[in-house]
């Protein structure tokens, strides 16, 4: 038994001096694992002669408990150093922001669109959409374009080379001739998107954004398209009277055609909805062309309809105060840092309640 007293104070060093959890466990096994060096000295016992086998016996059962309670000892200190180490490194300062201060904007175009959009879905319109490159049928002939008519070139189409004549859309009134000829009145839909003009200057981009809006019924007419207008700009611009004038025009694909103006003023370059001042025009509309429905396979003696069309960009500059054009597609974050909105903006009572007023820069 003298190894006990030899081994004793080399295991215990050794468990003392145990970096981790890991060395401390190997040392576990090498002592009193299968063939630990404890475990094979128990082996040793069943040789020996009973009254030495009895003293050896209890000696060893008590090496044994003494490096056990060693072993758990240091397990313990082990453990509590480990988890003070996690404590230290692994603070949390809860008192941080939950990310970064937010950097992207929603570009006013895109709120305008969705405010646009959710005011004709609530009343009942739904949404149509429709490729950005067209061929001559949806875009003009169906839409009672004749050939040669200077309409054509009035709208200052870009052709498609090499695509059998397809063009960019030069309005989404295409969207409106496929919903007639594949769905069968009554027909409620706005079709939103981008549009596409030759054309570039103070008020002009060649790519600019449209809504266009179309129902037919059996009974639709000019009473129901201008309610629908006057609700529609009240609900938009958010005040209780919007005067509106009906003017006579002209577009291939209405009889009558009609251009419709707000009444506003414009001081210092602020705009502001009010009557007896001015008239600004925002918008084309009328009943849809006797002609456009045959060619969509829609009997005009059964079937009438309005449509009408605005520009999204305008829209947006009047109501957000952008007083230009250009800037609007220039991807530059310091005009969207000035003119976005900030997406999934809460109202409060400082920055407004409403849905579409409380929309903060
Ligand atoms: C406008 C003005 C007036 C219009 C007409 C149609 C269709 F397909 F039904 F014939 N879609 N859009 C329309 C009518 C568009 O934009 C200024």
């Amino acid at each position: 038994m003298n190894k006990v007293e030899e081994l004793k104070p080399q295991i215990l060093t050794r468990i003392n001096e145990a970096s981790s959890l890991q060395v401390l466990e190997d040392i576990r096994v090498s002592v009193l694992g299968k063939k630990g060096e404890i475990t094979e000295m128990m082996k040793t016992l069943g040789s020996l002669p009973p009254e030495e086998r009895k003293l050896a016996g209890q000696v060893l059962n008590e090496f044994k408990t003494e490096i056990t309670t060693a072993l758990d000892a240091k397990k313990t200190a082990l453990e509590e150093a480990e988890l003070n180490r996690r404590l230290a490194t692994e603070t949390i300062d809860v008192t941080l922001p939950i990310r970064p201060k937010q950097q992207g904007r929603v570009h006013p175009v895109s709120q305008v669109m969705e405010e646009m959009l959710t005011i004709f879905a609530q009343m009942g319109f739904d949404l149509a959409e429709g490729p950005d490159i067209e061929d001559d049928w949806h875009c003009f002939e169906a839409l009672n374009f004749p050939p040669s008519h200077p309409a054509r070139q009035m709208q200052a189409t870009f052709f498609m080379e090499n695509t059998d004549g397809n063009v960019l859309r030069t309005h989404t009134s295409p969207v409106q001739i496929r919903a007639m000829e594949n769905q069968k009145p009554p027909i409620r839909i706005v079709a939103p998107g981008r549009t596409y003009r030759c054309d570039y200057d103070m008020t002009h981009t060649p790519m600019f954004h449209q809504i266009e809006g179309l129902v037919i019924d059996t009974e639709t007419n000019m009473g129901h398209l201008k309610g629908v207008l006057a609700d529609f700009m009240k609900k938009f611009f958010e005040v209780d009277d919007v005067p509106i004038r009906f003017r006579p025009s002209f577009f291939p694909f209405t009889e009558p055609s009609a251009e419709v103006d707000i009444g506003c003023s414009r001081k210092n370059g602020e705009f502001k909805i009010e009557s007896g001042k001015g008239w600004m025009e925002v918008l084309g509309c009328g009943m849809v062309h006797p002609n456009v429905l045959k060619n969509c396979g829609l009997d005009p003696e059964v079937y009438q309809g309005f449509a009408f069309g605005f520009g999204v960009d305008r829209f947006a500059m009047l109501k957000y105060g952008i007083p230009d054009l250009r800037g609007f597609f220039d991807a530059d974050m310091r005009w969207l840092k000035h003119y976005g909105f900030v997406p999934l903006d809460i109202p409060t009572i400082t920055s407004g309640l409403s849905a579409n007023g409380g929309a903060k820069r």
